[in-house]
């Protein structure tokens, strides 16, 4: 028979992927039984001698936690596409392979982005306030007036999974051009008839700019001061892939200078964003808490698949989502 392995799984995810690993017989699950994140002291002692990890995005899995778990260590699978928590160095060296979930959370995060976008360029949450606290006194031609996205540019920086998929939803609104950049030219832009075009030209033609690129070295504080002056002062900045991609301060300084117009964020650095942030006291800042995959279906699918990802892992086949290392 073959040895029982053991795999740590850092939080409470959905049912139907907690049984796929409970029920598995090569291996028993220590499970941190709790719907808020690991601490770091039991992260590191939950590793200790685990043959997989089974972690989310606010697990940080770095050359400490690799150490503490020990040579048995194979595979690490995270519920999320995001491996920016992940110190995919130290994973290598150590060669254990590692699991994540893209593509099924793409239509979710897509029609997240175009909510948060549609929200903030039209200013419902402006809207919804007013109306709760007695604002709305009567009609008034110029009152709560916004962006449309009919006859508009979009840009999208990253036109990966995900920035295609929002490309997709937003041509029916009427966008006249979809601008996008990127580290090249994409084929597939063909199908929403997606221009690429230098960062610079996309920041300032666009009335809507979408930032959908993973986090990087390169994409690291992107958006920073050069990158708000250049957009146009009517635009709206959207961004619903990792916060460090945005210059926190740089951007609360173009949306209080009038730069730009508005930003949405479902993203943000930290996470969560303390109450008193000053982007909170913006009305022209509309700011989610991580919730682009958020749908009942979506995350069964990801914790589904996040533990098949470690089973398959566990047992050296092959992984139905194996990140390339
Ligand atoms: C969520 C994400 O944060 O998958 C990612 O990289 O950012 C989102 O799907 C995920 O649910 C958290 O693990």
């Amino acid at each position: 028979a073959q040895p029982v392995l053991r795999v740590f799984v850092t939080r409470r995810i959905p049912q139907e992927g907690l049984e796929l690993l409970q029920r598995a017989a090569v291996c028993t699950v220590s499970l941190w039984d709790s719907d808020e994140p690991v601490p770091r002291a039991e992260l590191l002692k939950g590793v200790e001698g685990a043959h997989g990890l089974l972690c989310l995005l606010s697990d940080r899995i770095d050359a400490e936690v690799l150490d503490a778990a020990g040579p048995n260590l194979k595979v690490i699978s995270t519920m999320s596409v995001g491996f920016d928590h992940l110190a995919i160095d130290e994973i290598k060296k150590r060669e254990i392979r590692v699991g994540y979930t893209p593509d099924v959370l793409t239509d979710a995060t897509a029609e997240l982005t175009v909510a948060l976008l549609l929200a903030t360029a039209r200013r419902l949450p402006e809207g919804i306030q007013e109306v709760k606290s007695g604002g709305w006194s009567s009609w008034k031609p110029l009152w709560l007036c916004g962006y449309g996205l009919s006859g508009s540019t979009v840009g999208v920086i990253g036109l990966g999974r995900i920035g295609l998929a929002v490309a997709r939803r937003l041509k029916p609104f009427g966008v006249k051009r979809l601008l996008y950049s990127g580290r090249q030219p994409k084929p597939q832009a063909q199908e929403v008839d997606g221009e690429y075009v230098p960062l610079d030209s996309l920041l300032c033609e666009s009335d809507f700019v979408v930032v959908s690129c993973a986090l990087s070295p390169e994409t690291q504080g992107l958006c920073d001061k050069a990158f708000f002056t250049k957009m146009k002062t009517t635009a709206v900045f959207i961004n619903t892939s990792r916060g460090a991609v945005v210059n926190q301060e740089d951007l609360y300084e173009a949306l209080t200078a009038g730069q730009i117009a508005a930003a949405g964020l479902d993203v943000t650095t930290p996470e969560p964003l303390p109450t008193d942030h000053p982007l909170l006291a913006l009305k022209n800042c509309v700011v989610l808490p991580h919730i682009g995959s958020a749908t009942y279906s979506t995350r069964g699918i990801m914790a589904k698949l996040t533990a098949n990802n470690l089973l398959a892992g566990l047992t050296g086949e092959a992984m139905p989502s194996e990140l390339k290392l």
